[in-house]
């Protein structure tokens, strides 16, 4: 028995090295097999509850008390989580004139260390209802459980796990504001592509730290929701390809290739773009592009975009592959 064994091993080391074409090849291809690290646990119900208690404070639209009281609860969890707390408060010009009193929260891990990662997600959500199917819900602010608060709270998910154990590189989380003040379908007058974003856009022109650079980013943006798919979104693919293929290789190894699926998903002006184009920072979008009910999903910029919509597995799935890529940069 204990010979047979230890021939078809044998048999097996030969047969890897013909296969891979050298002796040289095959080591080291089992080298980088063996020197992937293991990324700690995500708790997908630890992030629901920081999903839900963002939601519990209300719609988070800017210039509102209940979007005053979510900053303050999103700083504050930050910095029990260890991170060093940038506030970055900024005054914003919305696409129908109105000044948005903007706060971009951003929570530094290891920030000595010059090799850095940035994670980011929107923690602002839309004033209107505006692609709900009832007309007369169009001005009615959403509760965002998706479009907002489920990257912000994956993203503190993975801020409690680098504070219990630090990944090589230093990471800043940064969550946005002002992302979700796009001018509305029911707006007639001239607007632009550009009123979305405005947090991130303020940011990348003024970064918390001066000549800031990070070797990639990740935005988390609606993932949370149940059956979701991830696409490669096409900015993602024009500035970080290589980002893309890392995060979408990981996820299939790990078992999630039915949530990461392997084609394009059509490109999407969201705060990433915005990261490439002005911080210059290669960065792709985690965001669901073509759901089985079209698009964000159904419940995408209508009142029911609620707790309801928020699947723990979905959650899951997007922690536990960026947590596995960050671990593993060196
Ligand atoms: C547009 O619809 C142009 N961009 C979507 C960005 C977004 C809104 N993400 C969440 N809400
Ligand atoms: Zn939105």
């Amino acid at each position: 028995m204990k010979s047979y064994y230890m021939f078809s091993l044998m048999s097996l080391v030969v047969f890897t090295t013909i296969s891979c074409g050298s002796n040289k090849k095959s080591s080291e291809k089992t080298e980088s097999i063996e020197q992937q690290v293991k990324a700690p646990e995500f708790d997908a119900d630890s992030a629901y509850q920081y999903v839900k208690a963002q939601v519990d404070f209300g719609p988070r639209v800017p210039n509102t008390s209940e979007h005053v009281a979510c900053g303050n609860y999103l700083a504050k969890k930050l910095a029990d989580f260890g991170a060093t707390v940038t506030n970055q408060y900024a005054d914003l010009i919305g696409y129908d004139g109105k000044i948005l009193k903007a706060r971009n929260i951003i929570g530094s891990y290891n920030p000595e260390n010059k090799k850095r990662i940035l994670l980011f997600a929107h923690w602002d959500t839309r004033p209107w209802a505006d692609n709900d199917p009832d007309e007369k819900n169009y001005h009615t602010p959403i509760l965002g459980a998706n479009d907002g608060a489920s990257g912000v709270g994956a993203l503190l998910e993975i801020a409690r796990l680098i504070n219990q154990k630090q990944p090589e590189l230093g990471v800043d989380i940064i969550f946005f504001d002002a992302e979700d003040y796009g001018a509305p379908e029911f707006y007639e007058g001239k607007h632009k592509e550009e009123y979305w974003c405005l947090g991130t856009q303020y940011w990348a022109k003024n970064p918390h730290v001066q000549g800031y650079n990070a070797r990639f980013g990740i935005l988390f943006d609606m993932v949370g929701g149940k059956n979701a798919t991830f696409y490669k979104e096409s900015y993602s693919n024009k500035y970080a390809k290589n980002v893309v293929q890392k995060v979408w290789e990981k996820a299939n190894s790990l078992g999630y290739g039915n949530y990461f699926i392997d084609e394009d998903g059509g490109g999407v002006t969201d705060d990433h773009l915005f990261v490439n184009t002005i911080a210059r920072i290669p960065s792709i979008d985690i965001v669901p592009t073509d759901q089985k009910d079209g698009g964000f999903g159904y419940f995408w910029h209508t009142v029911n975009d609620t707790m309801d919509v928020i699947d723990k597995a979905t959650l899951k799935a997007v922690g536990q592959t960026v947590l596995e890529v960050i671990y593993n940069e060196k």
